[in-house]
């Protein structure tokens, strides 16, 4: 049974088997045709950056050992590895701006359909960036401003880096890594990689972390507050997850890809009465939205809209035969989903002014028409639901419950106003520590097999999890963001969870929203007087693929979090890089890298690092 080692979710082999019936192709079939892959690029020794190339190193030491410039594979593999966090900070920062953007013209009444949820949170943002002028008009104006000027920085650091243990942040000045504007060090990985410009790995390196402190302690944590500020800060509730949340008889819309900025003004357009009734005029019950990826992310952390897979169930939730309108924005979405609507009646609209695929209807985006194109946007999906062919309909029964919306406010809230209860949890030792699962899916790994069996293990061992992005996903449709869940963890995590009344993994977000982690830490840090690194925590992609996922993996370890991968990055190729990355990196960041695809001995790197921290603080 192949689809068995391509994913471990029954909704997805089950979809998996219709899509091979229906002789549609996925991405487990492209996959397949792609092997073997090119060992060059596995290794990261393929340099295309100039047009003397394409240069590669043999990796068996007998054919050339340079590239046409002399560029060892030393050097090729760090610079390669350096665009690839240049590209994932870019994919970050360039949503952050955006989200700022919409913020500013909200303020000047421009992007009238959206409002400030979130004032407290405005003011205390206000505080940090030192708005002087706040309470005189014009106040949340100059904030906005000063947002912006965090990308373009001439002078001192990025504000928000601020919020990390002074600790850290000392060590980061000594090694020369404080990030400067977020654009200028993108800019500068795109400069240093250049032909002739920065030949030496460390160095190389080097600047990969600043540019990746950019984005955690930068872009994605600019993205998370203003998120939280137009759409509200995200607090526990309720929803289901997995592709049985599609509906036999409602019109389904789908919202795919990354910003809530489009996916907030299509969830409201949907529950507009007058949409509603225009969908009932059409023979169905209602209109159901439900997300995928990291979109789906926010509107269930905000809104508890039901999540309908993570990303390798894009292409499957076509494939239901029961989606009216696939929407989406920019960020993880396969260019093969135009062809493949194409087979059923679904409308593949894209949305973003920076993101076209082949097959898509285009119904772009602006913020001063938000609420007008969401409408149309729906109405599209509604006027086509009796287009649907119900002969072809297959939904899924599986959909999971769960518990989301663990924001930062929402953990202090639910332990009493203060993180002491989870220190003291952690310091008695009913809760081991803390570790951070996060990421994508990648068809190198049964689907949802590493995220899964990685958290289930983590609990059993007493260490609390925290999820974001499509490892969340992963987590809801398995059951474990159920309170219930907790009858899965040790005695002592068990404990806490159920005199909380929490799951014993919390869902912290979206992909940007690892900044919220991020701020844990360092809340942790502080109160005990530490430096990140000190504290039992860990970090862990199980399933990673985007590029921005490298910049997430690099400004984690640069914070100070040991972190395990378990997909190989193209590093092999340079045993420089691979060592500066799995062991120098530790006495420079106080973190470093490991790679371990198989879950089971992955939870035990990390159960051994949480008890090395432990025995090194005493506890
Ligand atoms: O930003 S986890 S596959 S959806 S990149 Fe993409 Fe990876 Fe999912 Fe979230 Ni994050
Ligand atoms: Fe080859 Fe050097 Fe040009 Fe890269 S930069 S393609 S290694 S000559």
């Amino acid at each position: 049974n192949k689809t068995a080692t391509e994913s471990i979710d029954p909704a997805t082999t089950k979809m998996l088997l219709e899509a091979r019936r229906a002789g549609l192709e996925t991405v487990w079939d492209r996959f397949n045709k792609q092997q073997p892959q090119c060992g060059f690029g596995q290794l990261g020794i393929c340099c295309r950056n100039c047009n003397m190339g394409p240069c590669r190193i043999d990796p068996f030491g007998d054919g050339p050992d340079k590239g046409v410039c002399g560029a060892t594979a030393d050097i090729i593999v760090a610079r390669n590895l350096l665009r690839m966090i240049a590209a994932g900070a870019a994919a970050h920062a360039d949503h952050a701006r955006d989200a700022v953007i919409v913020f500013k013209e909200a303020l000047e009444g421009r992007a009238r359909s959206y409002q400030i949820r979130d004032e407290a949170k405005l003011r205390e943002l206000a505080a940090e960036y030192n708005i002087s002028s706040w309470g005189e008009q014009g106040g949340a104006a100059d904030l906005a401003n000063a947002l912006l000027s965090d990308f373009g920085r001439q002078e001192g650091y990025v504000t928000l880096t601020r919020r990390a243990p002074e600790k850290r942040r000392k060590i980061w000045e000594s090694l020369g890594i404080s990030p400067r504007g977020i654009d200028r060090e993108i800019v500068e990985c795109m400069h240093r990689t250049h032909m002739g410009v920065d030949n030496d790995p460390l160095h190389i390196l080097q600047h990969g972390l600043r540019t990746s402190i950019a984005d955690g302690w930068g872009s994605s944590m600019i993205a998370t507050e203003v998120q939280d500020i137009l759409f509200g800060t995200p607090s526990p509730r309720r929803s289901e997850a997995n592709l049985g949340v599609l509906k036999e008889d409602e019109v389904n819309i789908i919202v795919h890809g990354h910003e809530p900025i489009l996916s907030e003004m299509i969830v409201e357009a949907a529950s507009d009465p007058e949409m509603i009734k225009l969908a009932k005029s059409v023979g169905a019950n209602g209109i159901n939205v439900a997300g995928i990826c990291c979109t789906g992310n926010e509107v269930l952390m905000r809104h508890g809209i039901p999540v309908a897979g993570n990303f390798l169930q894009q292409e499957l939730a076509v494939i239901t035969g029961a989606v009216e309108a696939m929407v989406v924005d920019v960020q993880c979405i396969m260019p093969s989903l135009g062809g493949l609507a194409a087979c059923y009646h679904t409308k593949f609209i894209s949305t973003s002014p920076k993101a076209e695929f082949p097959g898509a209807l285009r119904m772009e985006f602006s913020e001063e028409r938000a609420a007008e194109i969401a409408r149309e946007i729906v109405r599209t999906a509604v006027e086509n639901y009796p287009k649907r062919d119900r002969g072809r309909v297959l939904i899924p029964r599986e959909r999971s419950e769960c518990m989301v919306g663990f924001s930062v406010e929402a953990i202090l809230k639910a332990l009493g106003g203060t993180p002491q209860p989870l220190i003291d949890a952690i310091v008695n030792g009913s809760i081991k520590g803390i570790a951070a699962v996060v990421g994508c899916n990648n068809p190198k790994v049964p689907h949802d097999h590493g995220h899964v069996n990685l958290v289930r293990e983590l609990i059993r061992n007493n260490v609390l999890v925290v999820t974001t992005g499509c490892n969340a996903i992963a987590c809801a449709k398995a059951g474990l963001l159920r309170p219930a869940a907790a009858k899965e963890a040790g005695d002592g995590l068990r404990g806490v969870c159920e005199s909380l009344g929490v799951p014993p993994v919390l869902h912290m977000g979206s992909c940007v929203d690892i900044s919220r982690i991020l701020v844990v830490a360092a809340a942790i840090a502080n109160k005990l007087g530490v430096d990140i690194s000190d504290l039992p925590v860990a970090g862990a992609a199980p399933e990673w693929m985007s590029e921005k996922a490298v910049s997430i993996g690099a400004y984690v370890v640069a914070s100070g979090v040991f972190t395990v991968l378990g997909t190989v990055p193209p590093v092999l190729g340079s045993p420089v890089v691979t060592r500066i990355l799995t062991k120098d990196l530790g006495d420079a960041v106080g973190a470093t890298f490991a790679v371990e695809p198989d879950p089971f001995k992955a939870s035990k790197l990390i159960i051994e690092h949480i008890e090395s921290k432990r025995r090194a603080l005493g506890l």
